[in-house]
């Protein structure tokens, strides 16, 4: 069984986010939270009463594109109705249902998909009830009253979800623990295609000149080294563009839901062309999700050996922020690199699996201490760490133990985490370090990646 896949569309600022970060929450799973202070959160796995499924922000799924299809609707409906098995639709509790874009709701109505209308921001738990009546004109069976912010209401939302899920036979994923996911990403162009034909020893997909060539996600399984592997090769992600054709936006869409089942993802860019923003950018997307990455500069042989030395030396600087993952030089023209790209996979996943015990690490923790002390902050407490455990693998997550996280800096959380890196060796996946105060209010946790 695939995964099941529950969008949120909905006008701007009626709370989707919120609601998807509630969702969040309410899992409580270590692993599920994606890094970054900035990045706004858009795809959330989820698991409750027993199914899998994973939620997505109609409105964050477009590379760069956010904001604008934040305000278009219409687009998210588009996207929604074509890639969801079940439908989000939020609306602002606080406005008059009299103001429901009517348009909107024929036009969900007319497809035979199945929506779960959520009026959000009911922040009164009896207020509920009243609430689901004002909206029963709408013809939707399913109506859910809540607020994303108290959390009332949450539960009885996941209840219908899985209840509406388990009816079409979604259940609990089980993957199979010995196989490796890994996705092929990056713009268009740039030979992931050709790479895949390669890894595979046989012309599975369609490579081409043309930009954009590739339009859904292509899966095939080899055995490397005794090593069950799953290759995605997946559509190039565009650069941002004022107006987004949906064909593209709906390729976007399945190359990020790509990248986040994935285990690895092979950033390739193309050599002859230098690196990019939007290279930038998507390696960005890959660290947010989590996710081990090995960039791949691809198209070597059009580089003279000069060239190809100059960009070795070139690469780090352009992926300043990705120091821990390998860079391989290859070209799926001649088979250049192809080996060592899966000697790399498989050396990736054994170290997102690893598990350092907690003796080791105490005596990696007194280590470090002995190096560098926590510097006091201003306006803070004196910061005291107390102790620094592995808590989970695939992604690997540690969690150090602190009076306040407020009180612990930038500089020594980082000391902390690349140390973990460097010493521990957790090359080439990204080691998420996760604060908690040893007492207190637990709402100060923090985390940090
Ligand atoms: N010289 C050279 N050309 C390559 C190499 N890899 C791919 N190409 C060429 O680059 C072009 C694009 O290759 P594809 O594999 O289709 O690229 P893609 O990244 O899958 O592109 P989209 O699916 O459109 O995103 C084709 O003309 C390939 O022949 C390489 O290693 N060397
Ligand atoms: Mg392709």
């Amino acid at each position: 069984m695939r995964e099941a896949i529950v969008a949120i569309v909905g006008e701007p600022n009626v709370g989707k986010s919120t609601l998807l970060n509630k969702i969040l929450e309410q899992r409580i799973a270590l692993t599920s939270n994606v890094a970054g202070t900035t990045r706004d959160r858009f795809y959330a796995p989820a698991f409750w009463n027993d199914v899998d499924f994973t939620l997505v922000d109609t409105a964050g799924i477009i590379f760069e594109q956010r904001e604008e299809l934040e305000k278009n609707i219409q687009k998210q409906v588009e996207i929604a109705l074509q890639e969801a098995d079940l439908i989000l639709y939020v609306l602002d509790g606080k406005k008059s249902p009299e103001t429901l874009d009517r348009n909107i709701l024929l036009k969900l109505r007319k497809k035979k998909k199945d929506i779960i209308l959520v009026i959000n921001k009911i922040d009164a738990p009896k207020k509920i009830k009243e609430t689901v009546d004002q909206y029963h004109f709408t013809g939707f069976k399913n109506i859910v009253a809540l607020s994303s912010v108290a959390g009332i209401g949450v539960g009885d939302l996941l209840d219908e979800i899985t209840k509406n899920l388990a009816a079409k036979g979604f259940a609990k994923i089980e993957k199979d623990p010995s196989e490796i996911s890994v996705s092929l990403i990056g713009k268009p162009n740039v030979g992931k295609s050709s790479i895949f034909n390669k890894i595979i020893g046989e012309e599975r997909v369609v490579v081409s000149a043309t930009p954009g060539t590739t339009r859904n996600v292509i899966d095939t399984d080899i055995v490397y080294k005794t090593k069950k592997i799953k290759f995605l090769d997946t559509a190039g992600l565009k650069k941002k563009e004022k107006k987004q054709a949906l064909p593209d936006v709906y390729a976007s869409f399945q190359t990020i839901r790509a990248m986040h089942k994935s285990d690895v993802c092979i950033l390739v860019i193309d050599s002859s062309l230098g690196i990019t923003q939007q290279d930038q950018r998507i390696a960005g997307e890959i660290v947010a999700a989590s996710k081990g990455l090995i960039i791949v500069a691809n198209k070597s042989d059009l580089l003279t050996p000069k060239e190809q030395t100059k960009l070795e030396k070139n690469l780090p600087d352009f992926f300043e922020f990705l120091w821990w993952a390998p860079a391989v030089q290859v070209s799926a023209k001649s088979g250049q690199g192809i080996s060592e790209i899966l000697d790399f996979i498989v050396k990736i996943e054994e170290t997102r699996h690893k598990n350092i015990d907690d003796e080791t690490m105490r005596e990696f923790f007194h280590a470090k201490l002995k190096q560098r002390e926590p510097q006091r902050l201003r306006d803070e407490r004196i910061p005291k760490v107390y102790s620094l455990q592995q808590v989970s693998t695939n992604p690997p997550v540690f969690l150090m133990m602190v009076n306040e996280p407020s009180a612990i800096s930038m500089q020594f959380r980082k000391f902390i985490q690349n140390a973990i890196i460097k010493e521990l060796q957790f090359w080439g996946t990204p080691v998420k370090l996760k604060l908690e105060a040893k007492r207190g209010n637990p709402k100060f946790n923090e985390d940090h990646t």
